[in-house]
């Protein structure tokens, strides 16, 4: 079955997805064993990426992933020079918050050839920068603002052209190491517009923030810094409520 499959059923019946984020830069390729041990049980997938990665730091640690676990390991580049043809998957970003041609379509066309000879299967995904309280990495290399959270009926709208343009999933970031995540508020009204899966990411770190965020119609959770960083384990394995 295909990753985009396992997703579209995880949401057709309510399950609430919770991905790891992996950042190739801040991964000591000696602990991955302990690393791999201590994901949430739960975890549906792994994220592998970064906004500044070397090319062959990102292939390295896919593989070394790989030889270690059966969760799924979907990339999630910064740029095209990250694709790794050892992963399963890739999340196809295309930056539809910002106005740069080089995120929306440059790089895309610069992955297009490499992709072409890989077998990853390739998620289209509109991705969307959302202000988390300070800048974050996404908008100092993509040259993009992020869109206030204020700003509720624009996000819907851009997630909207996201759907109409044939994403198959919308990504709301707030940024890694986001002061606060996106808003409840944006969640629920970007679900309720778009019937696409709807991914979130960004600033999460605490069992009641992912709560909300699922409650407010997050389908997959998306957590880097906080597992990173050792805080996440001392967390209780969560209860995944079906409230919408
Ligand atoms: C970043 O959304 C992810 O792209 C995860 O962010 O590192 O803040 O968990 P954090």
């Amino acid at each position: 079955a295909s990753f985009l499959n396992l997703i579209l059923n995880a949401v057709t019946s309510e399950e609430k997805l919770l991905s790891v984020l992996i950042d190739p830069d801040k991964f000591d390729e000696a602990e991955v064993a302990t690393f791999l041990q201590k994901l949430p049980k739960q975890t549906s997938f792994l994220l592998v990426g970064g906004s500044t990665v070397e090319a062959e730091r990102t292939k390295t640690c896919v593989e070394v992933i790989k030889r270690n676990t059966d969760v799924p390991v979907i990339l999630f580049p910064g740029d095209f020079t990250q694709i790794a043809d050892a992963a399963d998957g890739i999340l196809f970003l295309s930056l539809i918050s910002g106005r740069n041609p080089e995120y929306l379509i440059g790089q895309q066309v610069k992955a297009a050839p490499i992709l072409q000879k890989s077998s990853l299967e390739i998620l289209p995904v509109g991705y969307i920068l959302i202000d988390g309280g300070k800048e974050s990495a996404v908008e100092r290399v993509s040259e993009t603002e992020p869109l206030s959270q204020e700003k509720v009926q624009v996000i819907v709208e851009t997630a909207l052209a996201g759907e109409y343009s044939g994403k198959r999933m919308i990504y709301l970031e707030a940024g890694s190491g986001a002061i606060f995540p996106v808003s409840n508020k944006i969640i629920s009204e970007v679900k309720r517009a778009v019937s696409i899966p709807l991914i979130v990411g960004g600033g999460i770190r605490s069992q009641e923030q992912l709560q909300e965020i699922y409650s407010a119609g997050a389908d997959v959770v998306v957590v880097g810094t906080a597992f990173e960083e050792g805080s996440w384990e001392e967390l209780p394995l969560l209860k995944i409520s079906k409230e919408a």
